[in-house]
């Protein structure tokens, strides 16, 4: 198949994903089309079956927001014509889903032809940013005109129609992840580096924006360090970081907590930790989780959206309420100081993570595209 996909190029879970879906594609002999206004971060592989059409967006004195979407169609339109794609497939409805819409039109006036368009929805679209009545209309519209739709959760599918009115079936296509990459960096000796001293590694991705709760990390993390000897890695970057970092100097334990910054090689840092935690007040799914598993890490997360679809509670990690940091922090110290426990938990993430191995999730893809073409 000739797929064109457009996403969000950046480390956000939507981006990220569509990018690992459109590497597998290809090495599973599809040609894929990225269209996004950069290269996605992710796109660290020479394919001869992937392709890169960056949008430009010229900007004009006239405007005071360059019309991102109108380049994104027309973008989308030529990249159809040229390289006579079969599908498109957007990630993320705002404004993907809506941009696609436009193209199919105009793809329709010039050539007759009527391109599918699969949308995947992955969360914020819908939870946050979507529901706003701002855009409310156009993602309701754009969903709907979608020839197929998918959700990463069985919860953010039940969350699309309890606020949207879609009239369509929307299927749920698991997140998924390339649990060999993760596997093979098991055993490295990134230990070394950030515990020398043999203390447990406490780790925390994202991309520290407020629903992510970040700051409960660094309470959760206070309160076990009173009782283990542990680190505390912090990868990502975002508007709460500086919050994190007063937080850490106020409760006195800013000395072992590292910021790592936003990093591309996650499946080298990973691996190095003991316990990953996930405190968000909404996840549709929770892919840093999932990676996690797939590094042998158990997860301590909240019990929101779709995050217990991914973790067990008490088998590869366990769940608490948002914002219940002293429950949560008597679990780490009970999970970190019960070696026979944490080995058994290090073992059921990983076991639970071949769950949802792209090897397994790739084909629901093709198969759901397969429906679509004429
Ligand atoms: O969570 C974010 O800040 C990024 C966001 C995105 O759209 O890139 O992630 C969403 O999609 C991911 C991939 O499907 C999911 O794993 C995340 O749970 C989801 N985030 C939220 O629902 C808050």
């Amino acid at each position: 198949m000739k797929i064109g996909i457009v996403c969000y190029p950046t480390f956000g879970g939507s981006g990220v994903l569509a990018t690992e879906l459109g590497k597998a594609l290809a090495l599973r002999g599809h040609q894929v089309h990225f269209i996004t206004y950069s290269q996605p971060v992710r796109l660290d592989i020479f394919n001869p079956n992937i392709f890169y059409h960056e949008v430009p967006v010229p900007s004009y004195p006239l405007f005071e927001y360059p019309p991102y979407e109108l380049a994104l169609s027309s973008s989308m339109v030529e990249v159809i014509m040229r390289h006579q794609l079969d599908l498109l497939h957007v990630h993320y409805a705002i404004p993907h889903a809506s941009a696609g819409y436009m193209a199919k039109k105009i793809l329709q006036s010039k050539t007759g032809r009527d391109i599918p368009m699969i949308t995947t929805l992955h969360g914020t679209d819908i939870t946050l940013v979507g529901k706003d009545k701002t855009y409310e209309p156009a993602v309701t519209f754009s969903i709907n005109e979608s020839d197929g739709i998918t959700a990463v959760s069985e919860n953010l599918r039940e969350e699309t129609y309890k606020n949207f009115n879609i009239s369509k079936q929307i299927e749920v296509i698991y997140n998924f992840v390339d649990v060999e990459r993760f596997h093979n960096h098991h055993n490295n000796n990134c230990k070394c580096l950030f515990a020398p001293n043999d203390e447990k590694i406490i780790m925390h991705a994202s991309n520290f924006r407020r629903v992510k709760r970040v700051r409960d990390v660094i309470k959760i993390f206070s309160n076990i360090s009173k009782q283990i000897n542990a680190k505390l890695l912090m990868v990502g970057d975002g508007p709460e970081r500086i919050h994190c970092e007063e937080l850490a100097r106020s409760l006195g334990v800013d000395r072992d907590v590292r910021f790592l910054g936003k990093q591309e090689k996650v499946e080298e840092i990973f691996p190095c930790a003991d316990l990953f935690i996930l405190p968000s007040e909404y996840e549709s799914f929770g892919l840093a989780a999932l990676e996690a598993m797939a590094s042998h890490t158990p997860v301590l997360s909240t019990n929101v959206g779709g995050i217990p679809e991914v973790n067990i509670d008490g088998n590869t990690g366990y769940l608490y309420n948002t914002g219940d940091t002293d429950t949560a922090s008597q679990k780490a110290i009970e999970l970190l100081s019960d070696e026979q426990k944490l080995s058994t938990m290090k073992e059921n993430a990983y076991r639970h993570a071949l769950e949802f191995d792209i090897e397994k999730i790739i084909p629901h893809y093709e198969n759901f595209y397969r429906r679509f073409l004429k």
